[in-house]
């Protein structure tokens, strides 16, 4: 094959040039963090194009997610997956929340809302799903299940960016919703986050707890973080924004190429969702069965030998690392569904400018022809 390296994703960059002028202006101006122009017109920005009502920018996903926890003044025990990345239980453990998973439908490798209940103690102050892959989770069964035990709900939607379903964007469910704006992102702003919220007081707590819990000169009303979205990531936030439509666009191309032409390989199964009207195409993760003429830790050796560099996304689980394993909820009986996807999942790779050649080339790879 004659591509170079080829990763799970590569950065989406809008071209040079346009950023030029955007740099010049905090040359110009000297803001260069602490909620200036550029951070307060993505945050405006961005409620438009996503169709939310309030958003508050975060240097990245996994502060967002620490302080979201404490926004809500979270306690004791949350339900949530072992199927992530490692960031959505570490956010518990920060805030020195105990994380009890639940095991993930096969479907989509979301949360199992019918296995929620069952983990509900008198500890239970809310559930952290994950719209895994950005698939949405099915948000009005957990929903339900949050109103009968009176449970906050905070959707871990690093994956979820400008994804809807059918009654608009996915952000829209639970308390609050937290995105992820990491390189390897849809859309990126180098490192960064938000969390997505409904109301003008939550946000105004989120916004003090992302500044040191300041609410003016000389008052400090919590013990709260430096989680502040500088100008630059800002403004290339507002540049991305001009561009992100193509890319997903692009993704989507490369993702009906994929199943075009992995249809009918025998144990290749791709993931499908059930609850989106509208994709961002983010990842592309297929499950390896046994009837696959290879294991899935084959497949994957042979495509790095080949300078393809898929990746196991989630594999291990979150609860098989050892901050986790030793908790009851942890112990793969009870996460069944979950353990096989993480022994089978392979995500291939997908990011705008991935040439068709090159799908054709890695689907050739797994055909093994
Ligand atoms: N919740 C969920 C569900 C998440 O998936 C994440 C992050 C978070 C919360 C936390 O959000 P942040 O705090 O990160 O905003 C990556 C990302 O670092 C991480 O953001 C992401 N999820 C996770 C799923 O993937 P790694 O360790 O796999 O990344 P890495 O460096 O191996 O990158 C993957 C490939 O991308 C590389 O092989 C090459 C390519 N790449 C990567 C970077 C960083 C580039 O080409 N350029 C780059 O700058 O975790």
């Amino acid at each position: 094959m004659t591509h170079g390296k080829i990763f799970v994703t590569q950065p989406h960059l809008p071209p040079l040039a346009e950023f030029i002028p955007y740099l010049e202006e905090i040359w110009k101006n000297k803001t260069l963090t602490n909620c200036g122009p550029f951070h307060q017109q993505l945050e405006t920005a961005l409620c438009h194009y996503l169709g939310v009502k309030y958003i508050s920018l975060f240097t990245n996903g996994t502060i967002a997610l620490v302080t979201a926890l404490q926004a809500l003044r979270i306690t004791s025990e949350v339900i949530t997956t072992p199927y992530s990345f490692v960031a959505t239980s570490h956010s518990l453990l920060w805030n020195g929340i105990k994380p009890v998973f639940v095991d993930i439908e096969p479907t989509t490798l979301n949360m199992n809302p019918a296995r929620i209940e069952a983990a509900i103690t008198t500890q239970t102050t809310a559930i952290m799903p994950v719209h895994c892959y950005g698939h949405p989770c099915d948000v009005e069964a957990i929903q339900k299940i949050a109103d009968n035990y009176n449970l906050k709900v905070i959707y871990d939607a690093a994956h979820a960016f400008g994804v809807k379903n059918a009654a608009g964007s996915i952000l829209c469910h639970g308390d609050l919703s937290v995105l992820s704006f990491h390189a390897t992102k849809v859309f990126n702003t180098f490192e960064g986050g938000a969390i997505v919220c409904p109301d003008a007081k939550t946000k105004m707590r989120i916004d003090q707890l992302k500044n040191f819990g300041f609410v003016n000169e000389t008052t400090v009303v919590a013990a709260g973080i430096n989680g502040k979205m500088n100008e630059f990531s800002a403004a290339l936030g507002l540049l991305q924004l001009k561009h992100v439509d193509q890319a997903m666009t692009a993704r989507k191309v490369i993702d009906s190429l994929y199943r075009e032409l992995l249809a009918g390989i025998p144990g290749v199964h791709c993931l499908d969702s059930a609850f989106e009207t509208e994709s961002n195409y983010a990842y592309f993760p297929i499950l390896v069965g046994h009837d696959f003429r290879i294991g899935r830790d084959a497949l994957y050796q042979l495509l790095k030998d080949h300078d393809i560099h898929p990746r196991r996304y989630f594999y291990p689980l979150i609860s098989d690392f050892p901050m986790y394993r030793g908790m009851p909820s942890a112990r793969r009986e009870n996460l069944p569904v979950a353990t096989t996807a993480a022994l089978n999942v392979l995500c291939l790779p997908i990011y705008p400018n991935l040439e068709e050649s090159t799908v054709k080339a890695i689907v050739k790879l797994i055909r093994g022809d």
